[in-house]
């Protein structure tokens, strides 16, 4: 971001006003997605005159929340320092760009944490504001800024969704016993953690083993999401076995599900059995998306496929099949893993993949976090 330094370096007060501004930002709705959570506040002699995040997808960005809110109490933002966890938007999108209202605003300098990679805005805001003559400062608290909206800057970078896939094991590595029982492996308090980073993602994926073996819903639950859209619900499902399960399986029950296949649909064996099990608040779409021999589904495709949908963040919860499939593929940013003080002595392993002949070919993941949550070990991991 150095080429949009034009003066010195970040004071005190920006790194304090920056930390507001990104509190704003990771208190906003998540309803914001696909774009990201962004924080503003306003600051005019050591002063707090407006604050602002982020509406749902449509309405107001950060910046324009702010100026409401300094205008609604009175304050005259001419010559205020506007502090933005993201560059300002230079483009006409579903609104107009926060770069002029702020030059409009008469705002004497704009703080930021992080340049936006979209295209259509990369550095092209800060350029607005230098020409306007505002003094621009853009790194401040950026790794944070970074970590709260990943999964739109990876899909802006990447043009793929950040994939983040959860695994609970027992110490020596077990998902669950040789006869499938996995329940429970971790206490109730991991559980929850999991389905904290679930409900924070915009898809949820899962293969047809897991569905067959443990029907989940694969919803989020807890009260405090309630008013937040669904997950969308991604299932792989080579030969689409989903439609010949003896009871509806309950994903189904409700949400916008993607049934995602490698055999055609005639090839299938019961096709209109599904129509009959399907809810009436449950949407089902099919997407047909063969690897070259026709046998599995193309991962790496399903992947620049949801990145198309505007996915950013995917929270994957599959067996070791599919979970292995993806680490083999390196379509696995994120390791979100629970290892509970257990040992099960032999099961089901974490991932299926090909056997190596030299350590050295193993995948090297870098750890991110390592911490204890309820009686386990939660260890993330970054490709
Ligand atoms: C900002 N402030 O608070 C956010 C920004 O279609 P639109 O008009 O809503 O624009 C969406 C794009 O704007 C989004 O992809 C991202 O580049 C940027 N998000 N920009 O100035 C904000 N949320
Ligand atoms: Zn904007």
């Amino acid at each position: 971001n150095e080429e949009h330094q034009t003066g010195p370096g970040p004071t005190s007060q920006d790194v304090e006003m920056m930390s507001l501004a990104l509190d704003l930002a990771a208190g906003a709705s998540m309803e914001t997605a696909p774009n990201p959570r962004v924080g503003c506040v306003l600051v005019k002699d050591g002063q707090i005159i407006g604050r602002g995040c982020t509406q749902k997808v449509g309405q107001a960005h950060a910046e324009v929340m702010a100026l409401r809110d300094a205008a609604s109490q009175g304050h005259a933002v001419q010559g205020a320092t506007a502090y933005v966890t993201l560059e300002p938007c230079s483009h006409y999108g579903r609104t107009p760009p926060c770069a002029n209202a702020l030059i409009e605003a008469g705002v004497a300098r704009v703080v930021a944490a992080l340049e936006d990679p979209n295209p259509l805005v990369a550095g092209r805001g800060f350029a607005m504001l230098r020409e306007a003559g505002i003094d621009v400062l853009s790194g401040v608290l950026a790794q944070r800024a970074s970590e709260l909206n990943i999964g739109f800057l990876h899909r802006m970078r990447t043009g793929k969704p950040w994939v983040r896939l959860k695994m609970a094991a027992s110490m020596d590595g077990f998902t669950a016993l040789p006869n499938r029982q996995s329940q429970w492996i971790t206490d109730a308090a991991a559980r929850e953690d999991g389905h904290h980073w679930r409900a924070r993602a915009d898809a949820i994926l899962t293969g047809i083993g897991t569905v067959l073996a443990d029907n989940p819903q694969m919803n989020i639950r807890y009260p405090e999401y309630t008013s937040r859209f669904q997950p969308r619900k991604i299932v792989v499902d080579s030969r689409l076995r989903i439609h010949g399960m003896p009871n509806r399986a309950r994903l189904l029950e409700s949400g916008r599900v993607l049934l995602v296949h490698a055999q055609t649909r005639d090839e299938t064996l019961d096709v209109d059995c599904c129509e009959c099990k399907v809810e009436q608040d449950c949407e089902i779409q099919y997407l047909h998306l063969p690897n070259p021999d026709g046998t599995h589904v193309d991962l790496s495709r399903l992947m620049q496929e949801l990145g198309r949908e505007q996915i950013n963040e995917m929270h994957v919860e599959a067996g070791a099949q599919l979970s292995g499939a993806l680490l083999a593929a390196g379509l696995v940013d994120e390791l979100l893993l629970y290892l509970a003080p257990k040992f099960l002595g032999s099961g089901r392993t974490m991932f299926d993949l090909p056997g190596l002949q030299h350590v050295e070919q193993a995948q090297q993941w870098t750890m991110s976090d390592l911490r204890q949550v309820g009686n386990a070990v939660r260890v993330i991991l970054r490709a």
